[in-house]
């Protein structure tokens, strides 16, 4: 099958038609939704939705006109110091700071955004702007992933609107393919990174010196993650087929194949990542997140762009996998590739908000709809989506850079099914934006969900995505200058043309990888569902997937899911000891640890030890049972030592100009009162003296009904406490003396008390770096008069601005944005005082374990030295039922896995005999997995 065409549902495809529904449905099976959607959630009228599109322009607008006019022709905006980032003049934030190659990242990343969004007078400036001064030759080394999708897909989204732009004869007419030229010779500086054996690319590549030189620094690295390596072919097959040089095509295919031949042959899964020089899998866990995503985007996407049917059937058969092992839904959940059936994990990641509108592409809906509402109602309750989240639905990782991937799958979702539903669901990302993340100076990302403190970035593909899909979900036909169905989303929502696919014939005849099919036709089982099933005359369709699921996050179990494989519950047989229940003091639980082959050792602290020996257990059954007990623990140890901190504390800066708009992070104390169970503390501030807080104080007249100002070091953090409290202070927060320090780039901790009882401490107290304090001092300098609200989350600003008389001093001040924009600066300027050394016991690591019985002590203790086991383990799924209560699933589990083992010949756990070696093996290479990920998590 050739050009556009491909396979589509198993009938002939004309030349272009359906693929013209992807870029705009995304659901190249679907029938147009909004002539599905009849009835159901509220209709929006046109004027609502004009209001709403009208209302992402101006955001747009903000964000946009802040980077050109602070940051510009810098990367990117910081938008809270209001100011470029430039790489090498700010503190390194690590990878990601790759993205960065000084060729004014945001500009082009922008560019076809601005088409979409009806700017075509801007769009003409900036592609001026980034021909007159965009440098790609830079002595930097960059990510060739974050390189390609985001400069070589922009350059090219850019020249795909340009063209269609002039051959419409108003704009662009100068347009001479400029953008296309620069965009070859990106692709000619990234090609060098795909010099190793496989054909995998390196993961980084100095724009200027390329790789492997000494000048390049670079070129060294052995591992990649398999979306670094698996998300180039739509930006280079466009290259190849835009400019007729084939060799981009081909070496991005290569890379595909490559990963192809590398995947788990029985599971049909990928890792996380990969050794690019010998194609093993250095991280063996799977999901459909953070490091894989877009490899599986691209391979539909480059079967639906180059109509080459090798790639659908590659997709085909991992989303087998997938929705065989990972989708758990609503849940998607990270496993094994080897022993798919055991959870890698037990939280998720922010990234995988793409997959259901990657699903709506697929066609499959169902799921689609279920993970976008568990997803969705996880936004609900922090505002914006967690880096991570657990299965029961805490947070796992609290910072949140303002990702699009909900706003993309939930666009995709309303053109499947029509529903206004998900119109009502983009209102909500759009006040949540302008209510929590907006600043003066553009947007600001979310360091912590929980507080809603703010962090210093606004990353470029915020202007790439974030706008693009929430204009697109409001906007008409009619509101959008040209067809956007004649084009697909790059994974950067960059546009490329559908006729791409036949273009350059020769190129696509040549590049065909059909040899690589192995498959049958079962593999299509998930291919292209009929739309009378997907929506069987039932307008109500969408609702009646989400209605299940209504609580499903306020209502999930607090143990979340965890999936291990056991005979003895196919038996019928309860677990002989549950982790949750064991205690450590009662002789029958200890006997029961015996015969798993578990010992107990007590360590020299006080703690206790848990070692799994298999060969001493009782049995092969007793020794399954303890294998899946010490997995327990480690899951449970790592939940309590969640459950045991204390959650981050939020400082606002209440007072003119800021009004609410200041969010600093500040670590909690472990006494004085606590914030989470009481009403914030609001007051001005005002320094103590002696600024250290270590004696009475002697300026008690100004920190009477204050909240004071203190200086870490020198004496306990309970000793400060007591002697503001005592000059009349109504809350503390305690200042880093550690000049530079920043929540940023240092865990936050909370202050211990000081041995003693500490209840006579009735004022609350936090504590910030020296960053974040800085900015305190610094509006004190400039303001004099600066209030705080001392609280466990930020307040909404419509909260604050209740008292009257801050309303009307914020009405009053036209000038306050700017003016907020110079008092949000964080100062660089820092306190001459000396810095003295802490004394260990007043700092308590959030993580600390102080009690004598912890199982965090566990996480390395699981070591198995022999087994005799002869049986295969099954698995026990322990989940949260539709309605949101826990439930033990196991008869339901037995009938699944039965129909799982008939349906599918690669799921044979229960009747195989495994040897012992293998199983050894197996264990050992869990544990070394447990291990890796609580190192690499994301
Ligand atoms: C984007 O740069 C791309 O969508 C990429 O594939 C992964 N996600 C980021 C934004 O979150």
């Amino acid at each position: 099958m050739s050009g556009a065409g491909g396979r589509g549902c198993g009938s002939p495809v004309p030349q272009r038609a359906p693929w013209s529904l992807v870029a705009a449905t995304a659901a190249f099976c679907l029938v147009s939704a909004t002539s599905v959607w009849t009835a159901g959630a509220e209709p929006m009228s046109r004027e609502e939705k004009q209001k709403l599109g009208n209302q992402v322009l101006e955001m747009f607008d903000h964000a946009y006109g802040n980077y050109m006019e602070h940051a510009y022709p810098a990367d990117e905006l910081m938008p809270l110091t209001c100011r470029g980032r430039v790489r090498g003049q700010e503190p390194s934030r690590g990878d990601v700071d790759d993205a960065l190659g000084k060729f004014s990242l945001t500009l082009i990343d922008s560019l076809d955004t601005l088409v979409v969004l009806n700017k075509t007078k801007e769009f003409e400036d900036a592609v001026r702007k980034v021909l007159k001064d965009v440098n790609l030759d830079n002595d930097v080394v960059v990510s060739v992933f974050e390189t390609n999708i985001r400069v070589l897909g922009g350059l090219l989204g850019g020249h795909s609107l340009a063209i269609m732009l002039k051959e419409k004869g108003e704009y662009m007419q100068w347009y001479n393919d400029e953008l296309l030229q620069m965009a070859k010779q990106l692709g000619y500086k990234l090609l060098p990174a795909f010099n190793t054996t496989s054909g995998l690319p390196y993961p980084r590549i100095n724009l200027k010196f390329g790789i492997r030189k000494p000048e390049a620094r670079t070129g060294t690295e052995t591992d990649t993650c398999t979306a670094c390596a698996g998300t180039l072919i739509l930006e280079f097959a466009a290259l190849s087929r835009f400019t007729g040089a084939t060799i981009f095509e081909e070496y991005a295919r290569k890379a595909l194949d490559f990963l192809w031949e590398k995947r788990q042959r029985s599971s049909n899964l990928v890792g996380v990542t990969i050794n690019i020089h010998t194609g093993d899998w250095v991280r063996k866990d799977s999901g459909v997140g953070a490091g894989i995503d877009s490899y599986y985007e691209y391979l539909l996407k480059a079967y639906v762009l180059l109509g080459d049917d090798s790639f659908l059937e590659r997709f085909n058969t991992h989303y087998d996998a997938i929705m065989r092992y990972i989708s758990q839904p609503p849940l998607l959940l990270d496993v094994h590739i080897h022993k798919p059936m055991l959870n890698a994990r037990t939280w998720m990641d922010a990234l995988l908000a793409f997959f259901p509108g990657l699903q709506v592409l697929k066609g499959d809906i169902r799921p689609a709809i279920e993970t976008h509402e568990m997803l969705y109602q996880v936004i609900k309750k922090h505002n914006f989506l967690p880096e991570a989240f657990t299965t029961d639905f805490r947070v796992h990782w609290a910072q949140h850079p303002l990702r699009p991937e909900f706003a993309e799958s939930t666009y995709f979702l309303y053109k499947a099914t029509g529903d206004p539903y998900y119109l009502e669901v983009g209102k909500t990302l759009i006040e949540n934006l302008n209510k929590y993340a907006r600043v003066p100076c553009g947007f600001a990302a979310m360091k912590d969900v929980r507080t809603g403190s703010h962090e210093d970035r606004m990353d470029s593909f915020f202007l790439a995505e974030m706008f693009k899909y929430l204009y697109l979900l409001f906007a008409d036909k009619e509101d959008i200058i040209f067809d956007i169905e004649d084009y697909i989303f790059t994974t950067e929502a960059h546009l490329l043309p559908l006729w791409l696919s036949t273009t350059n014939q020769s190129i696509a005849k040549k590049n065909t990888t059909s040899e690589y099919t192995e498959l049958d036709d079962s593999n299509f089982d998930w291919t292209c569902p009929n739309t009378q099933i997907l929506f069987p005359n039932d307008p109500l369709y969408a609702q009646s997937i989400r209605e299940p699921l209504k609580n499903v996050v306020d209502k999930s179990c607090p143990r979340g899911i965890i999936r291990v494989r056991e005979e003895s519950f196919r038996s019928g047989a309860k677990p002989p000891l549950r982790a949750r229940d064991f205690m450590a003091t009662n002789p029958e639980h200890l006997e029961i640890l015996k015969k798993m082959g578990v010992s107990l050792i007590h360590l020299k602290d006080g703690r206790v030890q848990l070692v799994q020996h298999a060969i001493q257990a009782a049995s092969s059954i007793d020794a399954e049972d303890g294998l899946r007990f010490m997995q327990e623990m480690i899951e449970l140890s790592s939940q309590q030592q969640k459950e045991q901190q204390l959650p981050p504390r939020a400082v606002q800066i209440v007072s003119h100009p800021f009004f609410g708009r200041v969010v600093l992070t500040a670590g909690p104390a472990q006494f004085g009162l606590d914030l989470s169970k009481h009403k914030e503390t609001r007051g001005f501030v005002a320094s103590s003296k002696p600024y250290n807080g270590c004696s009475e104080l002697t300026n008690p007249e100004a920190v009477m009904g204050k909240i004071a100002l203190i200086q870490r070091g020198q004496c306990m953090f309970a000793e400060k406490a007591r002697n503001i409290q005592n000059a009349g202070a109504i809350g503390g927060i305690v200042i880093d003396d550690n000049e530079g320090s920043s929540s940023d780039t240092a865990p936050l901790f909370q202050m211990a008390g000081d041995g003693k009882d500490t209840d006579d401490i009735k004022i609350p107290m936090l504590f910030l770096f020296s960053k974040e304090g800085s900015i305190i001092l610094d509006a004190v300098r400039e303001y004099e008069e600066v209030e705080v609200l001392l609280s466990d989350k930020a307040k909404d600003r419509a909260a604050i601005l209740k008292d009257p008389e801050m309303e009307n001093e914020e009405q009053s001040s036209p000038e306050n944005d700017s003016q907020n924009q110079s008092a949000e600066q964080v100062s660089s300027s820092s306190q001459e005082v000396d810095s003295v050394d802490q004394e260990s016991s007043e700092e308590n690591s959030l993580n600390s374990y102080p009690e004598s019985l912890s199982p965090a002590d566990m996480d390395n203790a699981a070591s198995i030295s022999a087994s005799e086991q002869t049986s295969n383990p099954t698995e026990n799924h322990e989940t949260t039922n539709l309605n949101g209560e826990c439930t033990d699933l196991d008869n339901q589990l037995q009938e699944q896995s039965e129909t799982e083992e008939d349906s599918n010949p690669n799921v044979s756990w229960g009747k195989k005999v495994q040897p012992i070696d293998s199983i050894l093996a197996d264990w050992n290479e869990d544990i070394e997995a447990f291990e890796m990920m609580e190192k690499d998590e994301l």
